[in-house]
């Protein structure tokens, strides 16, 4: 994502190519030629991961259409937003290098007693389920993902917050001997580690999915493996990945993006096509994979499930 702030956060043109212009034909099937170095990096994807076994999980059959063609998973797997590895989109590569296990998750803040634990003992925990959800990213391209998850309401029930929690506060891993963004240059005075937030009441939706998994294995690192978030209603930016851990806060968390750049990227971050973004507009997406261009949908098609949790809140700055 381009960040307009003042001069000195801008990103050198050099360094980043704006969206809108890097997703022409010849970038997807870019794609496709990453998809190739990743296969070579990870021969067996995913086969030797703890957690393969329990792969894949059972559909959950609310969630068995999307409405669009799943996209492939040649082109979700290597055209991603990971800046903690660089800000092209061809970070898969780089990403390998983060190790993956034992990774520790810390469940904190408001909660009636703080916990530690291990990817792999809270999947023991939860029942993992698959859903295939629309992801619609704020730079106006968007993918159809078969992901492996649990709901964050589970996580809420095994945290126990207190009654003063309002809000879940998620937080990335800082490595900058692994992550070539938090180490080089001008990204090193980015507000790392990654952090996103979400209320209480979003939470307790039944659409939040905490993702383990895509296309029925373990979650390749490129998309944010062991643990990422995914909230379909809101832009790609939300859903926060590598995952270490989960606070239940008093106040609002201030994002990541929220933080760079406030007057594009604010806490709520709902899809809406009628609003557009400061610098172009967000009234179609284009698809990877097929590179079509599809009208976006209010809350991204989610409105039935989700419009709901925002009635009271018309003051709010919904849908940026
Ligand atoms: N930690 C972290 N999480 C992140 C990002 C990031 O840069 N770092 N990018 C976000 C953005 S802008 C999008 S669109 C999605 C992209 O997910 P994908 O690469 O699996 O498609 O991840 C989100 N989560
Ligand atoms: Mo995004």
């Amino acid at each position: 994502m381009l960040i307009r702030r003042n001069r000195s956060w801008e990103i050198p043109e050099a360094r980043v190519t704006p969206e809108h212009m890097f997703l022409n034909r010849r970038s997807f099937m870019g794609a496709a030629a990453g998809a190739v170095a990743f296969s070579a990096v990870r021969p067996a994807w995913a086969a030797e991961d703890p957690s393969a076994k329990l792969y894949p999980a059972k559909p959950n059959p609310a969630f068995a259409d999307a409405g669009r063609p799943v996209t492939g998973a040649e082109y979700t797997t290597t055209f991603n937003n990971y800046y903690e590895f660089g800000s092209s989109k061809r970070i898969a590569e780089a990403a390998e290098k983060l190790p993956i296990r034992p990774w520790a998750i810390v469940i904190d803040g408001e909660v009636e007693k703080p916990l530690t634990i291990g990817i792999d003992d809270l999947l023991a925990k939860v029942t993992l389920e698959e859903r295939i959800y629309r992801h619609r990213c704020v730079e106006a391209w968007s993918m159809v993902v078969p992901w492996t998850g649990f709901p964050v309401k589970s996580l809420v029930e095994l945290a126990r917050p207190n009654s003063n929690a309002k809000f879940l506060r998620f937080e990335t891993f800082n490595k900058p001997d692994v992550a070539p963004g938090q180490t080089d240059g001008f990204f090193t005075s980015y507000p790392w580690p990654y952090v996103e937030g979400i209320t209480l009441a979003e939470a307790a939706n039944e659409m939040p999915l905490l993702v383990t998994g895509a296309y029925g294995k373990p979650l390749p690192n490129s998309m944010g493996a062991p643990l990422r978030l995914h909230l379909p209603w809101k832009y790609g930016f939300k859903s926060i990945k590598g995952i270490v851990r989960v606070s239940f806060t008093a106040e609002r968390p201030v994002s990541f993006w929220e933080t760079l750049g406030p007057a594009e990227y604010g806490f709520w971050a709902n899809v809406n096509p009628e609003v557009p973004h400061p610098r172009w507009s967000q009234a179609t997406e284009q698809e990877l994979g097929s590179g079509e261009r599809v009208p976006t949908l209010l809350y991204n098609g989610y409105a039935e499930q989700v419009a709901g949790l925002y009635k009271d809140l018309g003051s709010e700055k919904l849908f940026m």
